[in-house]
């Protein structure tokens, strides 16, 4: 007899649609709007301002059935909207996963990156579609949209990883990425 307990949820296939960017079929849906990033962007009055005009939607979040809770490996895609708020380009909340798990990410679409903190030392990885960005146990995570389409991935994460955000809002990450003139330009988080 297994050591384990019957798994919550059957062997199933799960169709990944990389133009549409969806997963069928479909778990929970999580949109993003800008009023629910509180806390995160440099420029609080240019986030007031994004809010009280028309509060857009950031990203959203869509996940396959597979539940979040231990042992399982849940899938989601996220898209994220191009845009930027003072200069600072368009991104997710970011979190640490409490128990100090791993991730994977998987490029779709468009142009993006995953800022990564530790506490200690920040990192960036470039992520386009096909690339593969590994997120090690401890490390922060924290997408942004640096083109000018939507940039969505797929994530790949242990279900018992949970999503700590205040670790965010209190130790922040390390660097923020602003759309520059060639591109992307990093500031010191806490700058300013
Ligand atoms: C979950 C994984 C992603 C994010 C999603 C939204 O571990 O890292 O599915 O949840 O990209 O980001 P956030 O920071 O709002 O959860
Ligand atoms: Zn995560």
């Amino acid at each position: 007899m297994s050591q384990y307990s019957p798994l919550p949820i059957a062997p199933l296939s799960i169709r990944f649609d990389h133009v549409a960017a969806t997963l069928s079929p479909e778990g929970p849906t999580l949109t993003r709007r800008m009023s629910d990033l509180e806390g995160l962007f440099r420029d609080r009055a240019a986030w007031q301002e994004a809010v009280a005009e028309g509060d857009p939607v950031v990203y959203s979040v869509v996940s396959s059935p597979v539940p979040e809770i231990d042992r399982e490996l849940p899938q989601s895609i996220t898209t994220i909207q191009p845009g930027t708020t003072a200069g600072e380009l368009w991104m997710t909340k970011g979190h640490q996963h409490p128990n100090h798990q791993g991730e994977i990410y998987l490029g779709i679409a468009g142009n993006g990156g995953l800022l990564m903190f530790n506490g200690t030392e920040s990192a960036w990885l470039d992520i386009v579609p096909g690339t593969i960005g590994y997120i090690p146990p401890g490390w922060a995570h924290r997408s942004v949209n640096i083109g000018d389409e939507p940039y969505s991935f797929l994530a790949v994460y242990p279900g018992g990883a949970g999503h700590d955000y205040d670790w965010v809002l209190t130790n922040g990450m390390g660097r923020r990425a602003l759309a520059g003139a060639d591109g992307i330009s990093f500031v010191d988080y806490f700058e300013g």
